[in-house]
């Protein structure tokens, strides 16, 4: 709460909104701002304790790959804070790769205001889920069911009991949800990532041969499920 409520204190909202206008923005969120954007969090960075350096890696090749193959979208990685250390690991290995700056962007802003709060249009978002599908638990799982309301857990349930690590759902929002309506998110893709965490199911013992190859598995059917919903 207090970390949401600091993030999006008014001056970094009119920064971030300044820049949308401009189109100036070192994370570049100008000309693209028409394409279908997807917004990720970093899957299994936080609860789940992978490796923040691998996972910055495995985001930019994933990303790098997908936007090859596929025209006329915009990939968008959030995260709370400006402080955050994967927004700026991976700013820094997506200039070095000289990857489109209108085509992949990093915003900060909690994921389920990004339009109210920030500006910044994404019709589809991604939920670094649990593998029973369950609202709450904390992170950005239970902010996004909470934002979303019941609406996304019936439409949840209606696609998948259970997910596996490496693996994604796209489900449908209904337009009745706050999340719809407010923000105009049409899909919720959840995510399942690799666990590195003793304390949660499916721990990989920090076997990170495993994890990352889960952690590969997890961005590239996000991604695909993105292509399947928007083009
Ligand atoms: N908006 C944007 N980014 C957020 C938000 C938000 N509202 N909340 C968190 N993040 P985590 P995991 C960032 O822990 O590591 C859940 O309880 C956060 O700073 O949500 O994959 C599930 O139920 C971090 O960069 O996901 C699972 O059991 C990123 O989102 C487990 O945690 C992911 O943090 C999954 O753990």
């Amino acid at each position: 709460q207090q970390s949401i409520m600091k993030f999006f204190k008014k001056s970094a909202r009119e920064e971030n909104n300044q820049k949308e206008k401009e189109g100036t923005s070192s994370s570049g969120n100008g000309a693209g701002n028409e394409f279908p954007t997807l917004a990720f969090p970093s899957i299994s960075t936080a609860d789940f304790q992978f490796n923040l350096d691998k996972a910055s890696d495995i985001i930019v090749e994933s990303a790098q790959d997908f936007l090859k193959r596929v025209d006329n979208v915009r990939l968008a990685l959030v995260d709370l804070s400006d402080k955050s250390r994967i927004i700026s690991l991976v700013r820094e290995k997506v200039v070095k790769k000289g990857i489109d700056s209108n085509r992949f962007i990093t915003f900060v802003g909690d994921i389920t205001m990004l339009y109210s709060k920030g500006g910044l249009r994404c019709t589809v978002i991604a939920n670094a889920a649990n593998w029973r599908l369950k609202p709450g638990g904390g992170g950005v799982n239970a902010a996004i069911f909470k934002a979303a309301g019941e609406a996304l857990d019936i439409a949840t349930k209606g696609r998948a009991e259970t997910l596996n690590p490496g693996s994604s759902v796209a489900v449908p929002l209904p337009s009745t949800s706050p999340l719809y309506q407010r923000e105009g998110v049409t899909h919720v893709i959840h995510v399942l990532g690799p666990n590195m965490n003793p304390q949660r199911p499916n721990y990989l013992q920090n076997d990170y041969t495993k994890g990352c190859k889960i952690l590969r598995d997890a961005y590239s059917s996000l991604f695909e499920s993105f292509a399947s919903v928007a083009c």
